[in-house]
Protein backbone atom coordinates (compact mmCIF):
# COMPACT_ATOMS: atom_id res chain seq x y z
CA UNK A 1 0.00 0.00 0.00
CA UNK A 2 1.15 3.47 -0.95
CA UNK A 3 2.61 5.84 1.77
CA UNK A 4 0.54 9.05 1.96
CA UNK A 5 1.48 12.14 2.71
CA UNK A 6 0.86 13.83 5.99
CA UNK A 7 0.52 17.63 5.96
CA UNK A 8 0.52 20.17 8.08
CA UNK A 9 -3.21 21.59 8.45
CA UNK A 10 -4.81 24.82 8.20
CA UNK A 11 -2.83 26.38 11.90
CA UNK A 12 -4.90 29.34 11.55
CA UNK A 13 -3.07 32.87 11.51
CA UNK A 14 0.65 31.57 11.24
CA UNK A 15 3.37 30.40 9.08
CA UNK A 16 6.96 29.20 9.10
CA UNK A 17 6.19 27.63 12.20
CA UNK A 18 9.36 26.19 14.29
CA UNK A 19 8.84 22.11 14.83
CA UNK A 20 10.25 22.37 18.47
CA UNK A 21 9.69 18.76 19.03
CA UNK A 22 9.31 15.34 16.57
CA UNK A 23 7.49 12.86 18.65
CA UNK A 24 7.86 9.94 16.54
CA UNK A 25 10.27 7.95 14.50
CA UNK A 26 10.45 6.29 11.35
CA UNK A 27 8.88 2.93 11.22
CA UNK A 28 6.75 3.29 14.41
CA UNK A 29 3.13 2.48 14.08
CA UNK A 30 0.80 5.50 15.06
CA UNK A 31 -3.06 5.74 15.58
CA UNK A 32 -5.13 7.98 13.98
CA UNK A 33 -5.16 11.18 15.83
CA UNK A 34 -1.77 10.50 17.32
CA UNK A 35 0.77 13.88 18.02
CA UNK A 36 3.71 13.30 15.21
CA UNK A 37 5.40 16.82 15.68
CA UNK A 38 4.86 19.62 17.49
CA UNK A 39 5.15 22.92 16.68
CA UNK A 40 5.70 26.66 18.33
CA UNK A 41 5.32 30.00 17.41
CA UNK A 42 5.38 33.21 19.51
CA UNK A 43 2.15 33.01 20.20
CA UNK A 44 0.93 29.54 20.37
CA UNK A 45 2.37 25.46 20.54
CA UNK A 46 0.28 23.21 18.61
CA UNK A 47 0.51 19.41 17.50
CA UNK A 48 0.15 18.27 14.15
CA UNK A 49 -1.77 14.38 14.36
CA UNK A 50 -1.47 11.99 11.75
CA UNK A 51 -4.21 11.88 9.74
CA UNK A 52 -4.32 7.96 9.56
CA UNK A 53 -3.18 5.10 11.48
CA UNK A 54 -0.57 2.87 10.20
CA UNK A 55 3.36 3.14 9.75
CA UNK A 56 5.24 5.87 9.72
CA UNK A 57 7.65 5.32 6.84
CA UNK A 58 9.00 8.90 6.62
CA UNK A 59 9.89 11.83 8.18
CA UNK A 60 10.03 14.71 6.63
CA UNK A 61 10.90 16.90 9.04
CA UNK A 62 12.95 17.45 11.70
CA UNK A 63 12.92 19.51 15.16
CA UNK A 64 14.51 23.09 14.07
CA UNK A 65 12.64 23.35 10.92
CA UNK A 66 9.90 25.90 9.66
CA UNK A 67 7.06 24.51 8.34
CA UNK A 68 3.50 26.24 7.05
CA UNK A 69 0.00 25.22 6.25
CA UNK A 70 0.17 22.49 3.40
CA UNK A 71 3.86 21.04 4.21
CA UNK A 72 4.42 17.31 4.56
CA UNK A 73 5.51 16.12 7.38
CA UNK A 74 5.73 12.42 7.43
CA UNK A 75 4.28 9.30 4.94
CA UNK A 76 2.25 7.41 6.39
CA UNK A 77 1.58 3.45 5.34
CA UNK A 78 -2.37 2.78 5.80
CA UNK A 79 -3.39 -0.35 7.69
CA UNK A 80 -4.65 -2.29 5.66
CA UNK A 81 -8.59 -1.87 7.37
CA UNK A 82 -8.27 1.69 7.35
CA UNK A 83 -7.15 1.83 4.15
CA UNK A 84 -10.69 1.89 2.62
CA UNK A 85 -11.50 5.16 5.20
CA UNK A 86 -7.60 6.70 4.57
CA UNK A 87 -8.59 6.70 0.81
CA UNK A 88 -11.75 7.93 1.43
CA UNK A 89 -10.28 10.43 3.38
CA UNK A 90 -8.38 11.50 0.65
CA UNK A 91 -11.10 12.01 -1.59
CA UNK A 92 -14.37 13.18 -0.66
CA UNK A 93 -16.34 11.86 -3.30
CA UNK A 94 -15.30 8.26 -2.43
CA UNK A 95 -16.71 8.55 1.18
CA UNK A 96 -18.28 5.72 2.39
CA UNK A 97 -21.66 5.53 4.06
CA UNK A 98 -20.88 5.92 7.39
CA UNK A 99 -18.70 8.87 6.60
CA UNK A 100 -21.13 10.38 4.57
CA UNK A 101 -23.11 10.44 7.96
CA UNK A 102 -20.05 11.50 9.45
CA UNK A 103 -19.94 14.22 7.27
CA UNK A 104 -23.35 14.70 7.06
CA UNK A 105 -23.25 15.19 11.58
CA UNK A 106 -19.75 17.45 10.35
CA UNK A 107 -22.10 19.87 8.53
CA UNK A 108 -25.43 19.55 10.04
CA UNK A 109 -23.04 20.51 13.35
CA UNK A 110 -21.60 23.32 11.49
CA UNK A 111 -24.89 24.24 10.40
CA UNK A 112 -25.87 24.51 13.81
CA UNK A 113 -22.60 26.05 15.08
CA UNK A 114 -23.13 28.61 12.82
CA UNK A 115 -26.41 29.10 13.83
CA UNK A 116 -25.51 29.97 16.80
CA UNK A 117 -22.79 32.05 16.10
CA UNK A 118 -25.56 34.03 14.20
CA UNK A 119 -27.81 34.01 17.22
CA UNK A 120 -25.36 35.84 19.17
CA UNK A 121 -22.59 37.01 17.16
CA UNK A 122 -24.43 37.98 13.85
CA UNK A 123 -26.34 40.74 15.95
CA UNK A 124 -22.54 41.37 17.66
CA UNK A 125 -21.21 41.66 13.72
CA UNK A 126 -23.59 44.46 12.90
CA UNK A 127 -22.88 46.31 15.81
CA UNK A 128 -19.54 45.71 15.17
CA UNK A 129 -19.76 47.09 11.59
CA UNK A 130 -21.91 50.14 13.50
CA UNK A 131 -18.88 50.21 15.52
CA UNK A 132 -16.34 49.80 12.70
CA UNK A 133 -18.42 52.88 11.16
CA UNK A 134 -18.33 54.72 14.23
CA UNK A 135 -14.42 53.73 14.26
CA UNK A 136 -14.01 56.63 11.76
CA UNK A 137 -14.48 58.69 14.11
CA UNK A 138 -15.25 56.92 17.50
CA UNK A 139 -12.82 55.12 19.06
CA UNK A 140 -13.84 51.90 21.01
CA UNK A 141 -13.84 48.70 19.20
CA UNK A 142 -14.05 44.72 19.33
CA UNK A 143 -11.53 42.77 20.05
CA UNK A 144 -12.50 39.49 18.18
CA UNK A 145 -10.76 35.67 18.46
CA UNK A 146 -9.03 35.85 15.24
CA UNK A 147 -8.21 32.76 12.58
CA UNK A 148 -6.93 30.38 14.79
CA UNK A 149 -6.92 27.87 12.42
CA UNK A 150 -9.37 24.34 12.71
CA UNK A 151 -10.37 24.84 15.62
CA UNK A 152 -13.32 25.99 17.59
CA UNK A 153 -15.23 25.90 20.85
CA UNK A 154 -11.63 26.68 22.09
CA UNK A 155 -11.43 27.27 26.04
CA UNK A 156 -10.23 30.39 27.54
CA UNK A 157 -7.36 29.04 30.30
CA UNK A 158 -6.35 32.60 30.89
CA UNK A 159 -7.28 36.10 31.32
CA UNK A 160 -4.02 38.40 31.18
CA UNK A 161 -5.82 41.36 31.78
CA UNK A 162 -8.57 43.45 33.43
CA UNK A 163 -10.93 45.89 32.58
CA UNK A 164 -9.31 49.69 32.93
CA UNK A 165 -5.91 48.38 31.83
CA UNK A 166 -4.28 49.97 29.37
CA UNK A 167 -2.45 47.58 26.66
CA UNK A 168 -0.11 47.85 23.73
CA UNK A 169 -0.53 46.48 20.34
CA UNK A 170 -0.05 42.69 20.27
CA UNK A 171 0.13 42.15 23.59
CA UNK A 172 -1.65 39.30 24.52
CA UNK A 173 -5.03 39.51 26.34
CA UNK A 174 -6.80 36.15 26.81
CA UNK A 175 -4.47 32.50 26.44
CA UNK A 176 -6.67 29.80 24.74
CA UNK A 177 -5.69 25.78 25.25
CA UNK A 178 -7.91 23.16 23.51
CA UNK A 179 -6.41 19.81 23.08
CA UNK A 180 -4.03 20.36 20.38
CA UNK A 181 -3.00 23.61 20.79
CA UNK A 182 -2.74 26.56 23.26
CA UNK A 183 -2.24 30.37 22.09
CA UNK A 184 -2.59 33.70 23.13
CA UNK A 185 -5.02 35.83 21.41
CA UNK A 186 -3.44 39.77 21.03
CA UNK A 187 -4.70 42.94 20.76
CA UNK A 188 -4.40 44.62 17.47
CA UNK A 189 -3.83 48.01 18.86
CA UNK A 190 -2.78 50.21 21.61
CA UNK A 191 -5.68 51.63 24.04
CA UNK A 192 -7.47 50.73 26.92
CA UNK A 193 -10.33 47.58 27.98
CA UNK A 194 -13.35 49.26 28.60
CA UNK A 195 -15.17 45.49 29.14
CA UNK A 196 -14.28 41.81 29.18
CA UNK A 197 -16.21 39.55 27.10
CA UNK A 198 -14.77 36.24 28.51
CA UNK A 199 -13.89 34.67 31.73
CA UNK A 200 -11.52 31.80 32.39
CA UNK A 201 -13.21 28.96 31.73
CA UNK A 202 -15.18 30.06 28.56
CA UNK A 203 -15.12 28.49 25.42
CA UNK A 204 -14.20 30.88 22.21
CA UNK A 205 -14.48 30.39 18.50
CA UNK A 206 -13.31 32.78 15.74
CA UNK A 207 -14.59 35.93 15.42
CA UNK A 208 -15.99 36.14 19.07
CA UNK A 209 -15.59 39.06 20.73
CA UNK A 210 -13.11 38.80 24.10
CA UNK A 211 -13.05 42.22 24.91
CA UNK A 212 -13.63 46.23 23.68
CA UNK A 213 -10.62 48.15 23.28
CA UNK A 214 -10.90 51.68 23.51
CA UNK A 215 -7.93 53.19 21.31
CA UNK A 216 -5.28 54.73 21.90
CA UNK A 217 -4.71 56.71 19.39
CA UNK A 218 -8.04 57.41 17.41
CA UNK A 219 -8.54 55.31 14.62
CA UNK A 220 -8.56 52.17 14.75
CA UNK A 221 -7.59 50.16 11.70
CA UNK A 222 -10.14 47.38 12.57
CA UNK A 223 -9.86 44.32 14.09
CA UNK A 224 -13.27 43.67 12.86
CA UNK A 225 -12.34 44.50 9.26
CA UNK A 226 -9.21 41.92 9.58
CA UNK A 227 -11.09 39.31 10.59
CA UNK A 228 -13.70 39.84 8.06
CA UNK A 229 -11.11 39.01 5.32
CA UNK A 230 -9.36 36.40 7.81
CA UNK A 231 -13.35 35.13 7.91
CA UNK A 232 -13.43 34.92 4.29
CA UNK A 233 -10.26 33.29 3.67
CA UNK A 234 -10.62 30.90 6.47
CA UNK A 235 -13.84 29.41 5.06
CA UNK A 236 -11.96 28.44 2.12
CA UNK A 237 -8.93 27.03 4.12
CA UNK A 238 -10.68 25.69 6.48
CA UNK A 239 -12.62 23.71 3.92
CA UNK A 240 -9.52 22.48 2.68
CA UNK A 241 -8.40 21.75 5.96
CA UNK A 242 -11.46 19.31 6.49
CA UNK A 243 -10.49 17.88 2.95
CA UNK A 244 -7.01 17.00 4.09
CA UNK A 245 -7.46 16.91 7.58
CA UNK A 246 -9.27 13.89 9.85
CA UNK A 247 -13.15 12.82 9.00
CA UNK A 248 -12.35 10.20 12.07
CA UNK A 249 -14.89 8.51 13.40
CA UNK A 250 -13.02 10.10 16.56
CA UNK A 251 -13.33 13.13 14.92
CA UNK A 252 -17.12 12.74 14.61
CA UNK A 253 -17.82 11.89 18.30
CA UNK A 254 -16.15 14.58 19.34
CA UNK A 255 -18.27 16.72 17.21
CA UNK A 256 -21.18 14.83 17.94
CA UNK A 257 -20.18 15.51 21.77
CA UNK A 258 -20.06 19.21 21.04
CA UNK A 259 -22.94 19.57 19.33
CA UNK A 260 -24.69 17.52 23.17
CA UNK A 261 -22.74 20.52 24.64
CA UNK A 262 -23.76 23.23 22.22
CA UNK A 263 -27.47 23.24 22.88
CA UNK A 264 -27.45 25.06 25.74
CA UNK A 265 -24.07 26.91 24.97
CA UNK A 266 -24.21 29.72 27.35
CA UNK A 267 -25.02 27.15 29.91
CA UNK A 268 -22.22 24.76 28.90
CA UNK A 269 -20.21 27.92 29.43
CA UNK A 270 -21.44 28.38 33.27
CA UNK A 271 -21.03 24.59 33.88
CA UNK A 272 -17.19 25.03 32.89
CA UNK A 273 -16.58 27.93 34.86
CA UNK A 274 -17.89 26.59 37.76
CA UNK A 275 -16.09 23.55 37.43
CA UNK A 276 -12.97 25.79 37.08
CA UNK A 277 -13.89 27.07 40.27
CA UNK A 278 -14.03 24.28 42.23
CA UNK A 279 -11.26 24.36 44.55
CA UNK A 280 -11.12 20.34 45.28
CA UNK A 281 -10.14 20.07 41.12
CA UNK A 282 -7.46 22.65 41.03
CA UNK A 283 -6.95 23.66 44.49
CA UNK A 284 -3.06 23.29 44.09
CA UNK A 285 -2.66 23.89 40.74
CA UNK A 286 -1.10 27.30 40.56
CA UNK A 287 -2.69 28.47 37.24
CA UNK A 288 -0.74 31.69 36.35
CA UNK A 289 2.00 29.10 36.34
CA UNK A 290 0.76 26.25 34.93
CA UNK A 291 -0.29 28.69 31.90
CA UNK A 292 3.06 30.23 31.55
CA UNK A 293 4.72 26.08 31.64
CA UNK A 294 7.07 25.12 28.58
CA UNK A 295 5.17 22.30 27.64
CA UNK A 296 2.84 20.89 24.61
CA UNK A 297 -1.13 20.72 24.85
CA UNK A 298 -1.10 17.15 24.84
CA UNK A 299 0.90 17.63 27.96
CA UNK A 300 -0.75 20.09 29.24
CA UNK A 301 -4.17 18.25 28.66
CA UNK A 302 -2.47 15.01 30.38
CA UNK A 303 -0.77 17.22 33.11
CA UNK A 304 -4.78 18.97 33.58
CA UNK A 305 -6.53 15.04 33.98
CA UNK A 306 -4.07 14.25 36.18
CA UNK A 307 -4.02 17.38 38.76
CA UNK A 308 -0.65 17.78 38.22
CA UNK A 309 0.97 21.16 38.67
CA UNK A 310 2.80 21.97 35.46
CA UNK A 311 4.21 24.78 37.06
CA UNK A 312 6.11 22.82 39.12
CA UNK A 313 7.59 20.16 37.23
CA UNK A 314 10.86 20.52 35.38
CA UNK A 315 11.16 19.89 32.11
CA UNK A 316 13.84 17.64 30.59
CA UNK A 317 13.19 18.07 26.58
CA UNK A 318 14.71 20.51 24.47
CA UNK A 319 14.86 24.54 25.99
CA UNK A 320 13.63 22.80 29.36
CA UNK A 321 10.01 21.87 27.31
CA UNK A 322 8.00 19.76 29.99
CA UNK A 323 7.33 15.95 28.28
CA UNK A 324 4.63 13.26 28.96
CA UNK A 325 7.54 11.82 31.26
CA UNK A 326 8.79 14.54 33.06
CA UNK A 327 4.89 14.74 34.38
CA UNK A 328 4.72 11.32 34.66
CA UNK A 329 7.87 10.80 37.00
CA UNK A 330 6.42 14.12 38.91
CA UNK A 331 3.41 12.66 39.79
CA UNK A 332 5.47 9.35 40.97
CA UNK A 333 7.52 11.40 43.00
CA UNK A 334 4.89 13.24 44.99
CA UNK A 335 2.95 10.15 45.25
CA UNK A 336 5.97 7.99 46.97
CA UNK A 337 6.38 11.24 49.23
CA UNK A 338 2.90 11.33 50.71
CA UNK A 339 2.79 6.97 50.57
CA UNK A 340 6.19 6.61 51.90
CA UNK A 341 5.60 8.10 55.32
CA UNK A 342 8.71 9.74 56.67
CA UNK A 343 9.10 12.81 57.11
CA UNK A 344 7.36 13.68 53.99
CA UNK A 345 4.18 12.07 54.91
CA UNK A 346 3.64 15.23 57.39
CA UNK A 347 3.83 17.47 54.47
CA UNK A 348 0.79 19.55 54.14
CA UNK A 349 -1.30 19.39 51.44
CA UNK A 350 -0.08 21.62 48.67
CA UNK A 351 3.96 21.14 49.49
CA UNK A 352 3.40 18.03 47.22
CA UNK A 353 6.17 19.66 45.15
CA UNK A 354 8.74 18.90 47.59
CA UNK A 355 11.01 16.70 45.99
CA UNK A 356 11.40 13.47 47.08
CA UNK A 357 14.28 12.18 49.06
CA UNK A 358 15.96 9.62 46.78
CA UNK A 359 17.16 6.10 47.56
CA UNK A 360 20.70 5.95 47.23
CA UNK A 361 22.79 3.35 47.89
CA UNK A 362 25.64 4.42 49.29
CA UNK A 363 27.62 1.62 49.52
CA UNK A 364 28.42 1.79 46.07
CA UNK A 365 31.00 4.46 47.10
CA UNK A 366 32.29 2.77 50.55
CA UNK A 367 31.33 1.01 53.32
CA UNK A 368 28.21 1.77 55.05
CA UNK A 369 26.05 0.91 57.91
CA UNK A 370 22.06 1.17 58.68
CA UNK A 371 21.55 2.81 61.89
CA UNK A 372 17.86 2.87 62.89
CA UNK A 373 16.68 6.13 64.28
CA UNK A 374 15.58 6.64 67.48
CA UNK A 375 12.09 6.35 68.24
CA UNK A 376 11.72 10.07 69.31
CA UNK A 377 13.83 11.42 66.56
CA UNK A 378 11.41 9.96 64.05
CA UNK A 379 8.86 11.77 65.98
CA UNK A 380 11.01 15.20 66.49
CA UNK A 381 11.82 14.65 62.45
CA UNK A 382 8.54 14.54 61.37
CA UNK A 383 7.54 17.54 63.41
CA UNK A 384 10.01 20.15 62.72
CA UNK A 385 9.54 19.03 58.93
CA UNK A 386 6.27 19.99 59.12
CA UNK A 387 6.71 23.11 60.98
CA UNK A 388 9.31 24.09 58.68
CA UNK A 389 6.69 23.57 55.68
CA UNK A 390 3.46 25.22 57.42
CA UNK A 391 5.22 28.39 58.47
CA UNK A 392 6.71 30.94 57.03
CA UNK A 393 9.59 31.62 59.00
CA UNK A 394 11.99 34.60 59.84
CA UNK A 395 14.26 34.72 62.85
CA UNK A 396 15.53 38.46 63.99
CA UNK A 397 19.00 38.19 65.83
CA UNK A 398 20.07 40.55 68.61
CA UNK A 399 22.55 40.84 71.68
CA UNK A 400 21.66 41.42 75.23
CA UNK A 401 24.27 42.47 77.61
CA UNK A 402 24.07 40.02 80.75
CA UNK A 403 26.83 41.20 82.51
CA UNK A 404 24.88 42.26 85.32
CA UNK A 405 23.06 39.84 85.33
CA UNK A 406 25.77 37.06 85.15
CA UNK A 407 26.69 38.43 88.14
CA UNK A 408 24.31 38.54 89.88
CA UNK A 409 24.07 34.72 88.88
CA UNK A 410 27.39 33.92 90.13
CA UNK A 411 26.96 35.75 93.12
CA UNK A 412 23.77 33.55 93.95
CA UNK A 413 25.23 30.21 92.20
CA UNK A 414 26.97 28.64 95.40
CA UNK A 415 23.73 29.61 97.83
CA UNK A 416 21.42 27.89 95.50
CA UNK A 417 23.34 25.17 95.24
CA UNK A 418 23.32 24.82 98.74
CA UNK A 419 19.36 24.68 98.03
CA UNK A 420 19.79 22.13 95.82
CA UNK A 421 18.94 24.62 92.81
CA UNK A 422 21.31 24.82 89.68
CA UNK A 423 20.91 28.39 88.57
CA UNK A 424 21.41 28.90 84.98
CA UNK A 425 21.34 31.69 82.81
CA UNK A 426 18.09 30.03 81.37
CA UNK A 427 15.93 30.47 84.74
CA UNK A 428 16.27 33.96 84.07
CA UNK A 429 15.84 34.06 80.29
CA UNK A 430 12.23 32.06 81.34
CA UNK A 431 11.21 35.05 83.24
CA UNK A 432 12.47 37.53 80.61
CA UNK A 433 10.40 36.01 78.28
CA UNK A 434 7.08 35.50 80.01
CA UNK A 435 7.46 39.08 80.46
CA UNK A 436 7.41 39.45 76.74
CA UNK A 437 4.64 37.02 76.34
CA UNK A 438 2.51 39.44 78.42
CA UNK A 439 3.56 42.53 76.92
CA UNK A 440 3.06 41.29 73.27
CA UNK A 441 0.04 39.79 73.43
CA UNK A 442 0.10 38.53 69.67
CA UNK A 443 2.99 36.29 70.40
CA UNK A 444 1.54 34.66 73.67
CA UNK A 445 -1.25 33.40 70.58
CA UNK A 446 -1.70 30.96 67.70
CA UNK A 447 -3.88 30.99 64.38
CA UNK A 448 -6.97 29.43 64.09
CA UNK A 449 -7.35 26.39 61.74
CA UNK A 450 -8.64 28.70 58.86
CA UNK A 451 -6.24 31.08 59.65
CA UNK A 452 -8.82 33.94 60.12
CA UNK A 453 -8.20 34.61 63.68
CA UNK A 454 -5.90 34.87 66.99
CA UNK A 455 -6.65 32.84 70.03
CA UNK A 456 -4.43 34.86 72.46
CA UNK A 457 -3.57 33.09 76.16
CA UNK A 458 -3.83 34.21 79.18
CA UNK A 459 -2.09 31.53 80.60
CA UNK A 460 2.29 31.37 80.06
CA UNK A 461 3.48 28.36 79.79
CA UNK A 462 7.23 27.44 78.23
CA UNK A 463 8.34 24.56 76.49
CA UNK A 464 12.46 24.44 76.42
CA UNK A 465 14.45 22.24 73.86
CA UNK A 466 16.02 19.60 75.72
CA UNK A 467 18.81 17.36 74.38
CA UNK A 468 18.39 14.15 74.76
CA UNK A 469 20.28 10.42 74.11
CA UNK A 470 17.20 9.76 72.24
CA UNK A 471 16.74 13.11 70.52
CA UNK A 472 15.36 16.71 70.82
CA UNK A 473 12.47 16.47 73.45
CA UNK A 474 10.19 19.92 74.36
CA UNK A 475 8.71 19.94 78.24
CA UNK A 476 6.66 22.59 79.43
CA UNK A 477 7.20 24.84 82.14
CA UNK A 478 3.39 25.84 83.34
CA UNK A 479 2.55 29.23 84.60
CA UNK A 480 5.87 30.75 84.14
CA UNK A 481 4.77 34.10 85.17
CA UNK A 482 3.84 33.11 87.98
CA UNK A 483 7.31 31.61 89.37
CA UNK A 484 10.63 33.24 90.73
CA UNK A 485 13.69 32.56 89.25
CA UNK A 486 14.79 30.09 91.85
CA UNK A 487 11.51 27.82 91.32
CA UNK A 488 12.16 27.70 87.78
CA UNK A 489 15.53 26.85 87.80
CA UNK A 490 14.83 23.89 90.16
CA UNK A 491 12.06 22.80 88.05
CA UNK A 492 14.13 23.42 85.08
CA UNK A 493 16.54 21.16 86.25
CA UNK A 494 13.67 18.63 87.61
CA UNK A 495 12.17 18.13 84.28
CA UNK A 496 15.63 18.20 81.88
CA UNK A 497 16.76 15.59 83.77
CA UNK A 498 13.77 13.24 83.55
CA UNK A 499 13.63 14.40 79.95
CA UNK A 500 17.40 12.92 79.59
CA UNK A 501 15.98 9.88 81.53
CA UNK A 502 13.17 9.09 79.66
CA UNK A 503 10.61 9.30 82.59
CA UNK A 504 8.44 12.51 81.13
CA UNK A 505 5.26 12.38 81.50
CA UNK A 506 2.63 12.96 77.77
CA UNK A 507 1.22 16.16 79.86
CA UNK A 508 3.87 17.06 80.14
CA UNK A 509 5.41 18.12 76.70
CA UNK A 510 1.67 19.36 76.04
CA UNK A 511 0.18 23.17 76.14
CA UNK A 512 3.16 25.86 75.96
CA UNK A 513 2.57 28.92 74.06
CA UNK A 514 6.22 29.62 73.94
CA UNK A 515 9.93 28.05 73.46
CA UNK A 516 12.98 28.36 74.42
CA UNK A 517 16.12 26.51 72.92
CA UNK A 518 19.48 26.98 74.68
CA UNK A 519 22.54 26.34 73.22
CA UNK A 520 24.51 28.55 75.23
CA UNK A 521 25.94 25.72 77.20
CA UNK A 522 27.38 24.02 73.71
CA UNK A 523 28.32 26.55 71.61
CA UNK A 524 27.90 28.66 68.64
CA UNK A 525 26.84 32.53 67.85
CA UNK A 526 23.17 32.21 66.32
CA UNK A 527 21.12 30.05 64.44
CA UNK A 528 18.00 29.61 63.28
CA UNK A 529 15.13 27.68 65.70
CA UNK A 530 12.33 26.52 63.81
CA UNK A 531 9.09 27.04 65.23
CA UNK A 532 6.62 24.67 66.82
CA UNK A 533 3.21 25.15 65.56
CA UNK A 534 0.50 26.10 66.96
CA UNK A 535 3.33 28.45 68.98
CA UNK A 536 4.06 31.82 66.73
CA UNK A 537 7.68 31.99 68.19
CA UNK A 538 10.79 30.28 69.20
CA UNK A 539 13.76 32.04 71.46
CA UNK A 540 16.93 30.39 70.23
CA UNK A 541 20.04 31.81 72.76
CA UNK A 542 23.91 30.90 72.04
CA UNK A 543 26.58 31.11 73.60
CA UNK A 544 27.53 33.99 75.62
CA UNK A 545 31.00 35.96 74.99
CA UNK A 546 33.02 38.79 75.94
CA UNK A 547 32.90 41.22 73.74
CA UNK A 548 34.32 45.10 73.96
CA UNK A 549 31.70 47.77 73.96
CA UNK A 550 31.79 51.54 73.37
CA UNK A 551 30.40 53.15 76.34
CA UNK A 552 30.70 56.90 74.91
CA UNK A 553 33.99 56.96 75.81
CA UNK A 554 35.37 54.03 75.57
CA UNK A 555 35.41 50.13 74.94
CA UNK A 556 34.13 48.81 77.55
CA UNK A 557 34.16 44.73 78.47
CA UNK A 558 30.38 43.36 78.25
CA UNK A 559 29.09 39.91 78.70
CA UNK A 560 27.26 39.68 75.27
CA UNK A 561 24.51 36.98 74.87
CA UNK A 562 23.28 36.53 71.45
CA UNK A 563 19.47 36.04 70.88
CA UNK A 564 17.43 34.35 67.93
CA UNK A 565 13.89 34.56 67.65
CA UNK A 566 12.04 32.92 64.82
CA UNK A 567 8.94 33.85 64.18
CA UNK A 568 5.50 32.97 62.15
CA UNK A 569 5.82 35.97 59.73
CA UNK A 570 1.70 35.28 59.82
CA UNK A 571 1.64 36.70 62.92
CA UNK A 572 4.37 38.68 63.55
CA UNK A 573 5.83 41.44 61.52
CA UNK A 574 9.59 42.29 61.48
CA UNK A 575 8.57 45.33 62.78
CA UNK A 576 7.24 43.89 65.98
CA UNK A 577 10.25 40.83 66.27
CA UNK A 578 12.62 43.61 66.59
CA UNK A 579 10.69 45.10 69.25
CA UNK A 580 10.58 41.66 70.80
CA UNK A 581 13.91 41.40 70.93
CA UNK A 582 14.72 44.61 72.11
CA UNK A 583 12.23 44.03 75.11
CA UNK A 584 14.31 40.72 75.71
CA UNK A 585 17.47 42.55 75.99
CA UNK A 586 16.28 45.03 77.70
CA UNK A 587 15.06 43.01 80.54
CA UNK A 588 18.07 40.74 80.60
CA UNK A 589 20.50 43.27 80.89
CA UNK A 590 18.65 44.86 83.73
CA UNK A 591 17.30 42.37 86.08
CA UNK A 592 15.02 44.88 87.87
CA UNK A 593 12.96 46.19 84.91
CA UNK A 594 11.60 42.05 85.21
CA UNK A 595 9.84 43.94 88.61
CA UNK A 596 8.23 46.46 86.69
N1 LIG B 1 26.29 31.12 77.35
C1 LIG B 1 27.32 30.61 78.00
N2 LIG B 1 27.19 29.66 78.93
C2 LIG B 1 25.94 29.19 79.17
C3 LIG B 1 24.83 29.67 78.54
C4 LIG B 1 25.04 30.70 77.60
N3 LIG B 1 24.04 31.21 76.90
N4 LIG B 1 23.76 29.03 78.98
C5 LIG B 1 24.19 28.14 79.88
N5 LIG B 1 25.49 28.26 80.00
C6 LIG B 1 26.33 27.52 80.90
C7 LIG B 1 25.65 27.34 82.22
O1 LIG B 1 25.78 28.47 83.00
C8 LIG B 1 26.39 26.15 82.74
O2 LIG B 1 27.61 26.55 83.23
P1 LIG B 1 27.87 26.72 84.79
O3 LIG B 1 27.55 25.39 85.38
O4 LIG B 1 29.26 27.12 84.88
O5 LIG B 1 26.95 27.75 85.26
C9 LIG B 1 26.65 25.34 81.50
O6 LIG B 1 26.51 26.23 80.41
C10 LIG B 1 25.75 24.18 81.26
O7 LIG B 1 24.42 24.57 81.43
P2 LIG B 1 23.27 23.48 81.20
O8 LIG B 1 23.18 23.19 79.79
O9 LIG B 1 23.48 22.36 82.13
O10 LIG B 1 21.99 24.20 81.72
P3 LIG B 1 21.06 25.20 80.99
O11 LIG B 1 20.04 25.61 81.95
O12 LIG B 1 21.78 26.27 80.31
O13 LIG B 1 20.36 24.32 79.88
C11 LIG B 1 19.08 22.56 78.93
C12 LIG B 1 19.49 23.26 80.21
C13 LIG B 1 18.18 21.44 79.28
C14 LIG B 1 18.39 23.56 78.04
C15 LIG B 1 20.32 22.08 78.24
O14 LIG B 1 20.95 21.10 79.01
C16 LIG B 1 20.08 21.52 76.86
O15 LIG B 1 19.65 20.37 76.69
N6 LIG B 1 20.40 22.31 75.85
C17 LIG B 1 20.31 21.87 74.47
C18 LIG B 1 19.10 22.42 73.86
C19 LIG B 1 19.10 22.08 72.39
O16 LIG B 1 19.51 21.02 71.99
N7 LIG B 1 18.63 23.03 71.58
C20 LIG B 1 18.64 22.88 70.20
C21 LIG B 1 17.32 22.41 69.78
S1 LIG B 1 17.11 22.63 68.09
O17 LIG B 1 16.37 24.05 68.02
Amino acid sequence: MAAQEIKVPDIGDFDSVEVIEVLVSEGDTVEEEQALITLESDKATLEVPTTIAGKLTELKVAEGDTVSEGDVIAMVEADEEDGSASDDDSDDDDAGESEQADDASDSEDDEAESDDADDEPEDDDSEDDDAEDEDAGGETTEVKVPDIGDFDSVEVIEVLVSEGDEVEAEQALITLESDKATLEVPSESAGKITELKVKEGDTVSEGDVIAMLESAGGKKTGGGKKDKSANQNKSGDTDRARKSDQTSDKKADKKADKSDEKQPKKESRKTESDSTDDSSKLDDVDEQRFGKAHASPSVRKYAREIGADLGRVEGSGRKGRITEEDVQSYVKKALSQVQGGGASAAAPAGAGGVPAQPDIDFSQFGEVEIVELARIRKISAKAVHKNWLLIPHVTQFDNADITEMEAFRKANKEKAAKDGVKLTPLAFMLKAAAAALREFPDLNSSLTADGAALVHKKYCNIAVAVDTPGGLLMPVLKDVDQKGIYQLARELDDISGRARDGKLKGDEMKGACFSISSLGGVGGTAFTPIVNSPEVGILGVSKHSWQPVWNGSEFEPRLILPLSFSYDHRVIDGAKAARITGFLSEKLSDLRTLLL
